[in-house]
């Protein structure tokens, strides 16, 4: 009796591991995070790096409940003066790495809800060519002054203080 019972189930299994073991890896995107910007109500930055799937594809667009609106800029140095400008969609290629890095390519994030700032986290959800919708949270980080930041980051600390 027990034998028929497993028998099916057996047959189901065994094709999915298959299948599992052909897949290349896929594209993903990890180390994704979120700095505040250091002058209070300006926007954030946002950093991740892309990892490319078996086909090259292209990011087309970043976009978070969290948030009024996300731009992909990129910094560049021209003689010595750093400017930034937009972007409309970054080439992943087929196993590459593309990184969203601090002097590099960035996302600007304007108008975090409080919320989300209270949370700690962002969810990010990134569109790609091939139709790849991949959803990361990315932990926000202060932008490293810690004093008069508004007062999400005074109602932060003033909690923090009630643990002692
Ligand atoms: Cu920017």
């Amino acid at each position: 009796m027990a034998f028929t019972r497993f028998a099916p189930v057996m047959a189901i299994i065994a094709p999915l591991a298959l299948s599992a073991c052909a897949d290349p890896a896929p594209l993903y995107v990890d180390q994704a995070w979120i700095r505040l910007n250091p002058n209070g109500d300006g926007p954030a930055a946002g950093y991740f790096t892309v990892n490319g799937g078996p086909e090259s594809t292209k990011l087309l667009r970043v976009t978070s409940e969290g948030a009024r609106r996300i731009e992909m800029h990129e910094s560049i140095d021209k003689d010595g003066v750093m400017s930034m400008q937009m972007i409309d969609s970054v080439d992943v290629p087929a196993k590459g790495k593309v990184q969203f890095a601090p002097g590099g390519k960035h996302l600007m994030i304007f108008d975090i809800n409080p919320a989300i700032l209270e949370s700690g986290k962002m969810t990010l959800t990134m569109l790609f060519s091939n139709g790849d919708r991949l959803i990361v949270d990315a932990p926000i980080q202060q932008g490293g002054i810690s004093n008069g930041n508004g007062h999400e980051a005074n109602s932060g600390n003033s909690s923090e203080h009630k643990g002692h």
